[in-house]
């Protein structure tokens, strides 16, 4: 795996995770309570032996810099590293990255001056836990110039997926970015043919690609100067490269998520709390996911009523009826509150005492969740301050609304409150 440099692609206007990434790079968005986006393809990385990572981002942000660097320092003797690259402005390419391939392009001149011999280009908004060096493997055995990362897919997710087709050999011999109506029904496969058992394969007649994919150093930097109008891999590289490369798709098994959207973001992260774990476990102790380590004190559980929830650390709850959600690291509750089906991302710090008693006494809103506040299908972001006898509830049943100038957003239905943002005392949302 020495010979492997793996390439994160961080996002590009983080558009579909808006509010979430107003003030932060993608792979800056916490996830889970207590990690980051960025944390699963790295852990991945360092799991499968896989040391020397760049992670692409459109913007360097302080908090992504701060986490990277504070998380993932490797031992001085080795020769790995965890860096960002962040778009910038040059005299030939003014813009932000134009899309996945123009990314990796514009930092060619970096990624080609390493002695290695793939690059693993994965995406940095996936939950999943992957052995890459399998996937490696996989790769040179069968000769392939690129392999694509595949798993099967049902008709309703089908579309938004670049779906393939292969020959006995496993080789792609079509790939189609996202097709529609009849486009779509033609890529329809028989998949008892990778493995699955005949119902499976009745509901899963699709090959997705997963977005992951090794590639050849020769043959991603030949693709990438001979097409210098191609900037996006799924689009246009792929598709193109089928023509005459060997391109093979390797068979994925196992939980994977795209969580690129706040619809996805949030059930995964509510997924977390089913027990048994049914989707993504981070509870593996020979995979572990690796973030920043901070030192909090375990989590304070006062007269509560916790049921099918996670609690990250140094939290302080009192008096709360907690169902189905997700309390990020150093959440304050205050009394009688209900929380359902919610993901609070937590504080960045702790609201020192004297300022929150003071905030109480002069009818400021302090950091967290003031008392008899009701909280139901929403997304709080980190360090906001919800008032007193608030309801987030969606009362209206809005679908989408953009209401940043109060402090929230409504995406799907589901209720994000922004970072930082104050609601104030009795506000029903
Ligand atoms: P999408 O996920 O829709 O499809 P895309 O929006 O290009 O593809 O994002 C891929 C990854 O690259 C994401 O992690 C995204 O954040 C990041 N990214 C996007 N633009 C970027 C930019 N300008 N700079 C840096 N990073 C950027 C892709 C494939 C499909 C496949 C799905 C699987 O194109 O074929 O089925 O992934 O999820
Ligand atoms: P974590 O990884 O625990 O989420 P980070 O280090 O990414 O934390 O973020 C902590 C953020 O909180 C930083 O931006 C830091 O500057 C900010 N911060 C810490 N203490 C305070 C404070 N007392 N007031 C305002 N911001 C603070």
């Amino acid at each position: 795996m020495k010979n492997v440099l793996a390439i994160i692609l961080g996002g590009g206007q983080g558009s579909r995770l808006y509010p979430l990434t107003k003030t932060r790079a993608k792979p800056a968005v916490p996830v889970a309570g207590k990690y980051r986006l960025i944390d699963i393809p790295v852990s991945n990385c360092i799991n499968s032996g896989i040391e020397k990572i760049y992670i692409l981002t459109q913007f360097n942000s302080a908090s992504l810099n701060r986490h990277v660097n504070q998380a993932y320092r490797p031992a001085s003797y080795s020769d790995g590293f965890v860096e960002i690259l962040a778009a910038q402005q040059t005299p030939d390419s003014p813009d932000w990255f134009q899309g996945t391939a123009d990314a990796v392009r514009r930092y060619a001149w970096l990624l080609e001056s390493w002695n290695v011999s793939e690059y693993l280009i994965l995406s940095g908004d996936h939950l999943y836990n992957m052995d890459y060096e399998k996937f490696v493997r996989h790769h040179r055995e069968t000769g392939a110039d690129i392999t694509l990362s595949v798993l099967p897919v049902d008709q309703k997710k089908a579309s938004a997926f670049g779906l393939l087709k292969t020959d006995s050999e496993g080789k792609v011999i079509k790939f189609l970015e996202k097709p529609k109506g009849e486009a779509l029904e033609g890529m329809r496969v028989d998949t008892t043919k990778l493995g699955l058992d005949a119902t499976e394969a009745i509901a899963n007649p699709f090959i997705a690609s997963m977005g992951i994919y090794v590639f050849n150093k020769q043959a991603m930097m030949k693709l990438l100067s001979d097409n210098p109008e191609y900037t996006d891999f799924g689009k246009e590289i792929i598709p193109a490269a089928i023509q005459n490369l060997n391109v093979q798709a390797y068979l994925y098994s196992g939980y994977w998520e795209d969580i690129g959207t706040i619809e996805s973001f949030y059930q995964a992260n509510l997924d977390l709390t089913r027990h048994p774990a049914t989707a993504f476990n981070f509870y593996e102790t020979e995979k572990p996911i690796y973030t920043r380590a901070r030192y909090l004190p375990p989590s304070k559980v006062h007269d509560c009523k916790v049921k099918d929830s996670v609690i990250g650390e140094g939290c302080i709850l009192n008096q709360a009826t907690i169902t189905n959600s997700v309390v990020g690291i150093r959440m304050h509750i205050e009394a009688n509150c209900t929380i359902e089906d919610t993901l609070l991302m937590g504080c960045d710090f702790y609201q020192p005492q004297e300022e929150r008693a003071s905030d109480l006494a002069t009818n400021k809103v302090p950091m967290g969740i003031g008392e008899n506040t009701i909280i139901r299908r929403a997304i709080i972001d980190k360090n906001a301050r919800i008032g007193k006898n608030v309801q987030i509830i969606n009362k209206d049943r809005i679908q989408d609304v953009n209401r940043e100038e109060q402090g929230y957003c409504i995406c799907n239905g589901i209720v994000v409150v922004v970072k930082n943002a104050v609601i104030p005392d009795n506000t029903i949302i």
